[in-house]
C-alpha cells in the first residue's frame, strides 16, 4: 500500500496488475456484458455506462476494494471522502481517442490553485475489464502533471483485472481503439466529502436498497461511501432544526427502506 502512496506522490498514478482474481474478473465481464446488452445504442462506438452499481451489484466489489479504501484513507488523510461517480467506459473498435483532461472537480478549479494546494480533493480508480493495450485504447497519462506540466505521455498497458489509481489532477486520456475488440473499463471518482458529487450517488444508494433488499448487509456496511451520512441542505431557521436535518438524511431514508423490506 505504501508503494501506491509513493507512486501517487511521485508520478501521480499507480498500476496494480491482476488485482482481481480470474473468477472475479469473469463475474465482472459477465455483469458488464449484461449491462451493455441493455444500453448499447445501435452503431455507437463509445458507450459510457452510468449507474453501474444500481444496474448490477457485482460492481460493488470494485468500489469497496480494500486496497482502494486503504489508499484513499492515506491519500485524503481522513475517512471523510465519498464516491462522486461510478461508471463504465467502453471503447468499441473505431472509437476515437478521448481528449486530454484532468478529472472532476478539477475542471472547475483554476490550475494555479489546484497544483499549489496540499489538500487532495479527488482520487480516480479505473479497473481494466479487458487487457489494456496500445492498440485497443489503453488509458494514457502525462506523468507528474498533477503537480506541474508533466512529462511526455505514456500508455498504461496492463492485463485485464488490473487496477489503475491516480490523483485526479493528473492529465490523462484514452487512445483510440484500433483493434477489432471492445475495451472495457469500470471505475470510480472518490472526493473529499465537502465537494459536490458529480452523480447523485445517495439516490443510487436508495435505488440499490429498493432493488436488492437481500444485499442489505453489504449496502449498509458501505452506505457511508455513497453519501448516506452527508448533510442535505435544509432550512436552518426551523425551530426543530435537528429533526429537520435527521429527517432529510439519506441514512434515515435508507433505514426505512431496508426495515420495510425486512418486515
Ligand atoms: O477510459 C479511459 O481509459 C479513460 C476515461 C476517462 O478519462 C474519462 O472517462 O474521463
Amino acid at each position: 500500500m505504501n508503494d501506491v502512496i509513493d507512486q501517487l506522490n511521485g508520478p501521480g498514478y499507480a498500476v496494480i496488475e491482476n488485482r482481481l482474481s480470474p473468477l472475479e474478473l469473469w463475474h465482472m465481464r459477465i455483469a458488464y456484458g449484461r449491462v451493455l446488452c441493455r444500453i448499447k445504442r445501435e452503431g455507437s462506438v463509445h458507450e459510457r455506462l452510468p449507474r453501474l452499481l444500481v444496474e448490477d451489484p457485482t460492481f460493488w466489489r470494485l468500489l469497496t476494494d480494500d486496497l482502494v479504501l486503504q489508499v484513499a484513507d492515506q491519500f485524503f488523510g481522513t475517512r471523510g471522502y465519498i464516491c462522486s461517480s461510478f461508471s463504465g467506459n467502453t471503447l468499441f473498435p473505431g472509437a476515437d481517442r478521448i481528449a486530454w483532461h484532468r478529472d472532476y472537480p478539477y475542471w472547475a478549479v483554476p490550475e494555479e490553485v489546484s497544483l499549489a494546494s496540499n489538500t487532495r480533493l479527488s482520487l480516480q480508480t479505473m479497473w481494466a475489464i479487458d487487457d489494456f493495450t496500445e492498440e485497443n485504447g489503453a488509458t494514457m497519462v502525462r506523468p507528474g502533471s498533477h503537480l506541474g506540466p508533466g512529462a511526455s505521455p505514456i500508455s498504461l498497458t496492463c492485463p485485464a483485472g488490473s487496477l489503475i489509481i491516480f490523483d485526479s489532477r493528473l492529465i490523462h486520456s484514452a487512445a483510440s481503439n484500433k483493434s477489432n475488440k471492445m475495451r472495457r473499463m469500470a471505475g470510480s471518482t472518490l472526493i473529499l466529502s465537502c465537494v459536490i458529487p458529480m452523480e447523485d450517488m445517495p439516490n443510487q444508494l436508495l435505488d440499490m436498497a429498493k432493488a436488492y433488499p437481500w444485499c442489505a448487509d453489504e449496502i449498509k456496511e458501505f452506505a457511508w461511501l455513497l453519501g448516506a451520512d452527508q448533510r442535505v441542505p435544509c432550512d436552518i431557521s426551523s425551530s426543530s432544526y435537528e429533526k429537520a436535518v435527521a429527517d432529510r438524511m439519506v441514512r434515515t431514508k435508507l433505514n426505512k427502506i431496508l426495515s420495510q423490506e425486512e418486515e
